[in-house]
């Protein structure tokens, strides 16, 4: 199988917590999924997540306001579009998931499995955080992976990671009620200060650990931002039940 990882590949995952494929998927592919978005974004294609809902600094103030109806996640993308479904189960991603869960690999279809965008003006920064925050499962050991549609820089509020974060013990009175880590808690700054942000470029893709910090900035450029995002478990990590992501509900994808 040529697209399986080497074991420097997956000792550098379990390492960093993080792992980049550069043009994994072809420009064409990449400019396909950009015009499907545009037009659901264009005709407002629920389930939609807007920034004034999400509430982060910086978002307009309500739905109404200046900026209100920017969109933050086209939800749902496993169901949007077969673009979208075919890259989730794309052989050369869901083959190396294989390899670093070591066992049948699961698609949530809770929170992630979006389509992301960041708009000029009103998309907000993201502070840090482990995506763990998002879901309940018996592990926390989830993996997303992120497709870069068009490139993703600093200006444009591409993403920063903290290298080996996700194996890190982590005070309750470092993260604020939201499970961000707290910028004004000064113990944190060590932290901050290992930020590294990683450059994307169409069909570029990183997969990064679920419990691996990482923080995003604000689009100064004129362009949207646009990536798709999907997370994917091992099969014997199971949602809790009764939770948002048990009633999400799941798909295995690989035997
Ligand atoms: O693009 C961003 O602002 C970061 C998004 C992110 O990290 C998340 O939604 O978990």
């Amino acid at each position: 199988m040529d697209t399986a990882l080497s074991s420097e590949q997956i000792a550098q995952f379990e390492r960093d917590g993080y792992l980049v494929f550069r043009k994994m998927l072809e420009p064409a592919a990449c400019e396909h999924m950009l015009s499907v978005a545009k037009t659901q974004l264009h005709e407002a294609q629920q389930p939609l997540e807007y920034e004034a809902v999400l509430g982060y600094p910086g978002a307009p103030a309500s739905l109404d306001a200046e900026g209100g109806r920017t969109v933050r996640r086209l939800r749902g993308a496993y169901d949007r579009d077969a673009c979208f479904h075919d890259w989730a189960r794309d052989p050369r991603v869901v083959g190396k998931l294989r390899q670093l869960f070591d066992e049948p690999v699961c698609l949530t279809l809770a929170h992630h499995n979006s389509v992301m965008t960041k708009h000029p003006q009103f998309g907000t920064a993201t502070g840090w955080h482990r995506d763990i925050r998002y879901w309940s499962f018996t592990k926390p050991d989830l993996i997303c992976v992120w497709l870069a549609l068009g490139d993703e820089i600093a200006s444009n509020g591409g993403l920063k990671f903290i290298p080996g974060s996700h194996r890190l013990a982590i005070a309750r009175e470092q993260l604020d009620e939201l499970d961000f880590l707290r910028p004004d808690y000064a113990p944190n700054q060590a932290l901050f200060a290992q930020g590294k942000p990683v450059d994307l470029h169409q069909g570029d893709v990183v997969f990064f650990h679920s419990q691996l910090f990482h923080a995003a900035g604000v689009n100064t450029t004129s362009s949207v931002k646009t990536s798709v995002a999907f997370a994917y478990h091992g099969n014997s990590n199971q949602p809790v039940t009764g939770s948002k992501s048990a009633t999400a509900g799941d798909i295995v994808i690989s035997d």
